[in-house]
């Protein structure tokens, strides 16, 4: 089954969504393999955003994702990539629609609370980076009923 990474970025802790954003994934019927608090080094936040050296926001990006605790999980099920980036809307909160975690609670392009795997092949890559210690298989509850 397809996993993918998925950050509750720090302005998602400071603004209390925790429980909030992580009800929309488990509602869905992803299944959490994988949840952890992390205070993201400058060295980690360097290298989950290393697709974006050179930008423009890139310094203060790292900045963002540094300046508190980062909540980390790990969703697994049928096309988790996808259906995860649709639950986020697009990347400005100002232009994601209503529905989406973002279109709900974000109004910012950088403090837009939700970073979602953009691959499969990223999410690979992205999970080993966040979960080097390994994220948890298991027998989930009967599929059928989430497909
Ligand atoms: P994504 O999170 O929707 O995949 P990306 O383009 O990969 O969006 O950008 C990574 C993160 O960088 C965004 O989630 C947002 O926090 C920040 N970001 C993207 N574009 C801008 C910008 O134009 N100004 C400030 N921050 C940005
Ligand atoms: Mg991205």
């Amino acid at each position: 089954m397809q996993r993918t990474l998925i950050l509750l970025k720090p302005d998602a802790v400071q603004r209390r969504f925790v429980g909030e954003i992580t009800g929309r994934f488990e509602r869905k019927g992803l299944r959490l393999e994988g949840l952890k608090l992390v205070h993201a080094s400058r060295d980690l936040a360097e290298k989950h955003y290393a697709v974006h050296k050179g930008k423009p926001f890139y310094e203060s990006l790292l900045s963002f994702l540094t300046s508190g605790p980062t909540v980390a999980m790990v969703w697994g099920g049928r096309e988790s990539v996808a259906v995860c980036r649709t639950l986020m809307g697009l990347t400005d909160g100002a232009k994601a629609p209503p529905g989406t975690i973002r279109g709900d609670l974000a109004l910012s392009v950088q403090n837009n609370l939700v970073h979602g795997s953009d691959s499969p092949e990223n999410a690979v890559v992205e999970i080993a980076l966040w979960f080097p210690e390994g994220v948890i298989d298991y027998p989930g509850t009967d599929a059928t009923w989430v497909g």
